[in-house]
């Protein structure tokens, strides 16, 4: 058994547009905690924002603004190592090797992967089909114990889960079943413009998402425009009342009260009034970031160097992980 200190962490996010308030809640913010007992790893994976045709200045831009966003919001390069994706080959080495033992019929159940085809239709890649097999690679690589995600990664991470096992059963025991942290609440913070879907960075609208880099008046404004519901009572109620639910989530996230307390404090009082606060509070609560931010964007080399740094670290790992895995399967002569 591994000592708690020793446990190790995993977790991504593409840099395929801009990082939003569910990012953060429902999986930034845990991982800046959970750095301090655990050993971290952080990747930027650019591979897996390919797999959607991104334009590469901007796919450029923002792979250094991702690294830039994780150092602001206190992802500590002394703590944890940050790094991106496509500067370890072994990923991509690793995600060949598991495609063998993956089968079609169990990517064709991914969600995820249903629900952009229902957007692409027909220009759908290959790559986007096999997004799991490179996740669960970016996983076992490190022979990870827990991936800190928000909801709608869980079946990614339980297919993770189920090729380590087959990997194991074929070859001989080398990679650790990992496991998923999904906090309560956070982990699935729904779209402003329609609180059925969650919220994304590939939402076309604008106003889906409040991402961490919005300027606070456009913060507020996204917010007076989210879509409410009809009535006007600011109670939480999932069933009636989702687009008021939501909201209440996300204040209660970025001010620690409760929903309860909320409920109190606007019994009587307008969707109005709820939402005008609940800007100056997300305003108030992403300050740090935006100013810790600014700070990191004059100095792009040295965060450049601190992913060069943190590549090298993962290589150390990853490639020792890997030529066991070859030696396992006879990959080697
Ligand atoms: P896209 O919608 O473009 O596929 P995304 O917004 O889901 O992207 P990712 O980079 O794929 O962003 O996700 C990074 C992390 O944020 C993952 O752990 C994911 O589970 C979490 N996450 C994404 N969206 C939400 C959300 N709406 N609420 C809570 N957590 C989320
Ligand atoms: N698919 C993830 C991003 C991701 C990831 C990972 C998360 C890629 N590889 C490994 C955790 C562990 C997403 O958030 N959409």
């Amino acid at each position: 058994m591994k000592d708690i200190k020793n446990k190790i962490i995993f977790s991504a996010a593409q840099p395929s547009g801009n990082l939003h308030l569910g990012n953060y809640l429902g999986a930034i913010k845990q991982w800046i905690d959970l750095q301090n007992n655990y050993k971290s790893i952080f990747s930027i994976v650019d591979y897996h924002a390919i797999t959607i045709y991104q334009e590469p200045q901007k796919l450029r831009e923002k792979i250094l603004e991702t690294a830039m966003i994780y150092l602001a919001a206190g992802i500590d390069p002394k703590k944890s190592i940050i790094f991106v994706q496509s500067d370890v080959r072994e990923h991509t080495e690793l995600a060949w090797i598991l495609n063998t033992i993956s089968k079609i019929s169990e990517l064709e159940l991914m969600t995820q992967y249903k629900d952009k085809v229902k957007k692409l239709r027909s220009n759908v890649s290959v790559g986007l089909f096999d997004y799991p097999v490179l996740m669960a690679a970016d996983i076992l690589l490190y022979k990870t114990d827990f991936v800190p995600v928000g909801e709608d990664q869980k079946q990614h991470i339980e297919f993770a889960r189920m090729l380590a096992r087959r990997f194991n059963n074929l070859y001989g025991e080398i990679f650790i079943e990992p496991k998923e942290i999904i906090i309560k609440e956070g982990a699935r913070i729904m779209g402003l413009d329609d609180p059925e879907k969650k919220m994304s960075k590939s939402a076309e609208n604008q106003n889906n998402y409040i991402a961490l880099i919005d300027e606070p008046s456009l913060i507020k404004e996204k917010i007076k425009k989210a879509v409410t519901d009809s009535g006007k009572e600011i109670v939480y109620d999932l069933e009636k009342k989702k687009g008021i639910a939501n909201l209440l989530t996300i204040y209660s996230l970025v001010s620690s009260k409760t929903i309860k307390q909320l409920e109190k404090e606007y019994k009587g009082k307008n969707y109005g009034e709820f939402k005008k606060d609940l800007g100056e509070a997300i305003v108030y609560f992403l300050d740090p970031l935006q100013k810790n931010l600014k700070k990191l964007k004059e100095n792009p080399a040295n965060v450049k160097k601190i992913l060069k740094n943190g590549a090298e670290q993962a290589k150390i790992i990853a490639s020792k992980n890997l030529e066991e895995a070859k030696n396992k399967i006879g990959i080697n002569y």
